[in-house]
């Protein structure tokens, strides 16, 4: 199957069903063939980027090698899906630049933040609003709002079901040569 090249960039809150939407959008792809790959949390703040913390500077650098490690697996060919908070627009900004704003689509997974804090999965936002954990996001860190985002997906709206062909009617036609 011929495949171009292209990084999803999910953007949003902690709890907003970033990662949810990335899995799924990721089964579909690799469901029709193509070759992907998923940059999260998990396997980024534990390895490559587990140097860094939460404060600007710390999320500020851990996009821009995210932007770096998305742009080599583009140069392989793959479609790569990318979850991460990503708050600041200038970072974001500068993704889309290191990739070439062809390769870029950016998906604003646009959650209220009540409901992320009343799914509150892991229990982050009640320690944040405890002061247990400082600088969370929405809380006591900014989140700025995607400008120009290619896709916008209201998870407290549509099911996942709904938001994942949502977002093959954009991605499909992009990653088919
Ligand atoms: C925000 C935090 C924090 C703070 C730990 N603020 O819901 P999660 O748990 O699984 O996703 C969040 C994740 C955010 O990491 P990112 O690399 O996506 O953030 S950024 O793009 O801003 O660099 C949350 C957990 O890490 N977490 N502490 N203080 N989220």
């Amino acid at each position: 199957l011929n495949q171009r090249p292209l990084l999803i960039w999910f953007t949003g809150l902690s709890g907003s069903g970033k990662s949810t939407l990335a899995v799924q959008l990721e089964a579909e792809l690799h469901a029709l063939g193509f070759k992907t790959y998923l940059l999260d949390g998990d396997n980024i703040r534990t390895g490559l980027n587990k140097d860094l913390t939460f404060t600007d500077e710390g999320r500020i650098e851990n996009i821009r090698r995210i932007g770096e490690v998305s742009k080599l697996m583009l140069d392989a060919g793959i479609i790569v899906l990318s979850a991460f908070i990503s708050p600041f627009e200038a970072d974001r900004q500068q993704v889309k630049n290191i990739v070439g704003a062809d390769n870029y689509l950016e998906v604003y997974v646009n959650t209220p933040i009540e409901i992320c804090e009343q799914r509150d999965v892991k229990g982050l936002y009640k320690k944040a609003r405890a002061g247990e954990v400082k600088n969370f996001t929405g809380i006591d860190s900014p989140y700025e709002e995607p400008r120009h985002p290619d896709v916008t997906i209201l998870t407290h709206t549509m099911s996942v079901e709904e938001s994942v062909r949502e977002l093959m009617k954009v991605v499909g036609p992009v990653v088919k040569l």
